[in-house]
C-alpha cells in the first residue's frame, strides 16, 4: 500500500510515520497563508491598535504581549536560522519535520508563527461563522454551544502554557485540541494535528494583567473577539486544500 493512503486509512500519524507535506498539501498552505511562508525578514506589524479588543483583552496586555513576547520568539527565531538553510524553509514544512530540529528552533519558531496566527484571528465587531463552518461545526460537535464548550475545555485544561486550536484534520473533519509551550498542529511531534483555523494563546503572559488567575473569564471573553471573516476565509481554503 502506497505509505500515504496507509497513513490515511489508519487516521493514526505517528511522528514516525509522518510525512509532511504529502499529508497536509503543505506547498498549498503556503500559497494560500502568508503567515506560512518562509520567516518574514522583518518583525510584522500588529494588524490592529494595542486597545481594538478593550475591553476583552486590555491595550496594555497587547502591547506586552506583541511588543516584548512575540517579538523576543521572532529575533531568537530569526537568530537561530540565520545563516542556515532554514532561512528558506517555509514554516509549515519546518513544523512537519520539527522533531529533527533543537529546542530554540521549535520554540521560538512556534513562538513566532503561532503569535501571528493569533493575532489574525482577533478583531473586534465580527458577524459569525459562515454557513459552510457552522454546517461543519454541527457536524463535528452538535452545535456551535458543543463546539465552543470543547474549545473552552481544550484552554481550561491544557496544565501551564500551551495553546488551545481549532483545524481541519486529514480527514476533512473539524477537531479541537491544545498544544504544550510553542507547539502547534503542523507539528509532527503534536497529538492534535491540522490546518489550524481557530487559536487561543492561554499563556499567562496573554491575561495575567488583567485576569491574574482567572483563566476562564479570559477564554469567555476571548469570544467576543473572534474574528469570524478570518476563520471562514481559512475553514474555505483548507477545504480546497484536503
Ligand atoms: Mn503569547
Amino acid at each position: 500500500m502506497e505509505r500515504r493512503k496507509f497513513v490515511k486509512s489508519v487516521g493514526l500519524v505517528t511522528a514516525a510515520a509522518y510525512i509532511g507535506p504529502k499529508v497536509f498539501g503543505n506547498d498549498q498552505i503556503v500559497k494560500s497563508y502568508g503567515i506560512e511562508g518562509v520567516p518574514a525578514s522583518e518583525f510584522s506589524p500588529l494588524p490592529f491598535a494595542y486597545n481594538a479588543l478593550e475591553p476583552y483583552i486590555d491595550a496594555r496586555t497587547m502591547e506586552v504581549h506583541y511588543d516584548k513576547h512575540h517579538r523576543a520568539y521572532y529575533t531568537n527565531f530569526i537568530n537561530a536560522i540565520k545563516g542556515t538553510p532554514l532561512e528558506a524553509v517555509s514554516m509549515t514544512d519546518l513544523f512537519a519535520s520539527i522533531s529533527k530540529q533543537t529546542d530554540v528552533i521549535r520554540n521560538n519558531g512556534g513562538g513566532y508563527y503561532n503569535h501571528l496566527f493569533f493575532w489574525k484571528n482577533l478583531g473586534a465587531g465580527s458577524a459569525g461563522p459562515s454557513a459552510g463552518l457552522s454546517e461543519a461545526i454541527t457536524k463535528a460537535f452538535g452545535s456551535f454551544d458543543k463546539f465552543r464548550e470543547a474549545f473552552n475545555t481544550a484552554a481550561k485544561t491544557r496544565f501551564g502554557s500551551g495553546w488551545a486550536w481549532l483545524c481541519l484534520n486529514a480527514e476533512k473533519n473539524l477537531a479541537v485540541g491544545s498544544t504544550p509551550n510553542q507547539d502547534n498542529p503542523l507539528m509532527d511531534i503534536s497529538l492534535v494535528k491540522g490546518i489550524p483555523l481557530l487559536t487561543l494563546d492561554v499563556w499567562e503572559h496573554a491575561y495575567y494583567l488583567k485576569y491574574q488567575n482567572r483563566r476562564a473569564d479570559y477564554i469567555d471573553a476571548f469570544w467576543n473577539v473572534v474574528k469570524w471573516e478570518e476563520v471562514n476565509k481559512r475553514y474555505e481554503e483548507a477545504v480546497k486544500i484536503r
